[in-house]
């Protein structure tokens, strides 16, 4: 069942691809699955907000979380490596990526029904309140527990493919087992203290040892959207030893 789901996401990406006459921005994704009911999703109340969602709320029968993770091709990523804006391909990756997620979600969802189980995209992602930058479902915090990797000092979850790329999830009732949180730090300053790229390449020095400055990153997010039309920026995911594996 696992290599279906996977087998079918690449192959929509592909179908996708095709039908709006464009390359490809992303490699192939890298896809887990989170225990419904893990005891972790009461501590995402805990640390993002009061009102997180549950997958249940979503689908009271929920047994998992299917995680997917958009790797951006290593030519996207490697032009975002020097400079203060953002670039033109990291903006449009950023674009396009928004985009084919709808279209993924709906369609896996579509996929997931025709063999016989239940299964929703989850709703109300966005920022919930003017005074926190969070949302009431965190996209990598699920990724986290469904094992897609250990957070960065830059914020970021660093998967088995590398940081640079998003994050999606599928509330589902597929009959698999559920995979278990990374254990071993993908963070080399976690990890040894030996890499602190992130830190030093963004441009408005928001990643602070006192904490993260969300307000100048949405800033700078904001300053690129003029530009470009998107509001990315990803200075802190690329060009780092944790930004790209193949
Ligand atoms: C609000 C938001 C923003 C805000 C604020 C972000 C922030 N860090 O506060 C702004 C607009 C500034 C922003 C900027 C960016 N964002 Co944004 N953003 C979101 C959004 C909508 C919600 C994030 C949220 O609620 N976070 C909750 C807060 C509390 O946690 P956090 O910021 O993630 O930080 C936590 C981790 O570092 C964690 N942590 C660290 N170590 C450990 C260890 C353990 C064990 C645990 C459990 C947790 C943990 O603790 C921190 C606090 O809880 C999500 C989409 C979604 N619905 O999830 C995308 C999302 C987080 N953004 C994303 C990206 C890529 C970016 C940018 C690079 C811009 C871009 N696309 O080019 C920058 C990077 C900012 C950064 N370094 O964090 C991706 C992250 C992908 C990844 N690889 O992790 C997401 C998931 C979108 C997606 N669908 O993929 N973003």
């Amino acid at each position: 069942m696992r290599d279906k789901i996977q087998a079918k996401m690449q192959q929509l990406i592909e179908q996708y691809c095709k039908e709006n006459n464009m390359e490809s921005m992303w490699r192939e994704p890298v896809i887990k699955y989170a225990d419904a009911h893990s005891p972790l999703f009461d501590k995402l109340r805990e640390i993002i907000d009061p009102d997180h969602h549950y997958p249940t709320d979503y689908m009271p029968e929920a047994t998992l979380v299917l995680s997917y993770f958009m790797p951006f091709k290593k030519e996207i990523v490697d032009s975002n490596t020097t400079g203060e804006l953002t670039s033109p391909e990291w903006a449009a990756a950023y674009g396009a990526t928004n985009t084919i997620a709808g279209y993924l979600n709906e369609k896996i969802s579509e996929y997931i029904k025709e063999l016989g189980y239940n299964a929703c995209p989850p709703t109300d992602l966005g920022i919930v309140r003017a005074e926190q930058l969070r949302s009431r479902w965190s996209q990598r915090h699920v990724g986290y527990i469904a094992g897609q990797g250990t957070f960065g000092i830059n914020n970021m979850l660093i998967s088995d493919k590398g940081c640079a790329g998003r994050y999606y999830t599928v509330i589902t009732t597929l009959p698999l087992e559920a995979d278990s949180v990374v254990e071993e730090e993908r963070c080399l300053y976690k990890k040894d203290g030996s890499c602190r790229l992130c830190v030093e390449r963004c441009p408005v020095n928001a990643l602070q040892e006192s904490g993260f400055v969300s307000y100048d990153c949405l800033d700078q997010c904001n300053k690129n959207e003029d530009i470009y039309g998107h509001g990315a920026c990803g200075k802190c995911a690329a060009g780092m030893p944790c930004s790209y594996k193949e």
